[in-house]
């Protein structure tokens, strides 16, 4: 079994790759995307039931980045595990590429494009009521932003989910308290959001969205919550690990200049458990 230690290697790892990636095709999410590699990196790495070899396996456990402007580390994650070839993340958002700026299904791994926010959960319920129909037994993930809790969508969605009592699916927010121009508290209020979700009939789990270990144990726990669907709210720092970038809502989408992606490479190679191994030049 994969320990913690190398989980946080290889959040480390994708985070550079995230980095290197944005740099090379000088557009990107990059403080979305470093916001939520250690969810995804926990997700991918422990908790989720998948075959890079076979993408398409019947019993997979879904993955739907709601989220899905924030793909560069998903993308890094799937190259890592063998969806498809490290080197590709070279053409990242560069014409041609399959390796879009917001997920797309041609990409092995990818079950469903995502990017118009708001759509994400809706796709998840459908998926975890037909595992029910089907009497399977995978799970649905599903990573929301928190700016996106404000799409109406998502609460009808929520509302279906507690109904249909669809215990096989998990709802994540990235609770970083930024969206695209500001905080969310100033573009569209939010709070009391985990009572919000608990009224809608979810049971909530809060936790610390950058401590994999805790993150590990809230997955672990998920399958005991029996009759209702279950929201992880994982409090996290847009930006996490590159100290200019941390909750300074410009990194939404900024490019670091030459410079600053010096500084983000040293600040996380600096790190101990750190194998970098993609670079551009
Ligand atoms: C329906 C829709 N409206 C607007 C956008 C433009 N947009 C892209 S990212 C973003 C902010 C998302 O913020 P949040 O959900 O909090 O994600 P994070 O902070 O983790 O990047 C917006 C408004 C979009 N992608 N889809």
């Amino acid at each position: 079994m994969v320990t913690t230690e190398e989980l946080k290697g290889k959040a480390r790892q994708i985070r550079q790759d995230v980095i290197e990636m944005v740099y090379k095709a000088k557009t990107g999410h990059t403080g979305s995307s470093l916001s939520n590699a250690d969810i995804l990196t926990t997700l991918y790495y422990s908790s989720m039931y998948i075959d890079p070899q076979n993408p398409q396996l019947a019993d997979r456990d879904r993955f739907i980045l709601s989220k899905g402007h924030a793909v560069e580390s998903y993308y890094a994650i799937l190259a890592d595990k063998g969806f498809f070839p490290k080197e590709e993340l070279e053409t990242f958002s560069q014409f041609g590429s399959r390796l879009l700026g917001h997920p797309n299904n041609k990409v092995p791994g990818v079950e469903m494009n995502t990017g118009a926010l708001g759509h994400g959960l809706s796709i998840s319920v459908g998926m975890a009521l037909a595992a029910k129909k089907d009497q399977k037994s995978y799970r649905v993930f599903t990573l929301m932003g928190d700016g996106e809790q404000a799409e109406g969508s998502i609460w009808e969605a929520a509302m279906a989910a507690a109904h249909y009592r669809l215990d096989n699916l998990v709802g994540i927010i990235d609770r970083n308290k930024l969206q695209i121009s500001g905080t969310t508290d100033f573009v569209m209020g939010l709070e009391p959001l985990e009572e919000k979700w608990k009224a809608f009939g979810w049971e909530v789990i809060s936790a610390d969205g950058h401590d994999i270990e805790k993150m590990r144990s809230v997955f672990e726990e998920v399958p005991r919550i029996k009759g209702k669907p279950t929201l992880v709210m994982a409090y996290t720092t847009k930006g996490k690990g590159i100290s200019y970038m941390e909750n300074v809502p410009h990194w939404h989408h900024g490019v670091p200049t030459a410079e600053e992606y010096k500084q983000a490479l040293q600040e996380l190679s600096g790190t101990e458990g750190c194998k970098h191994e993609f670079h551009t030049k």
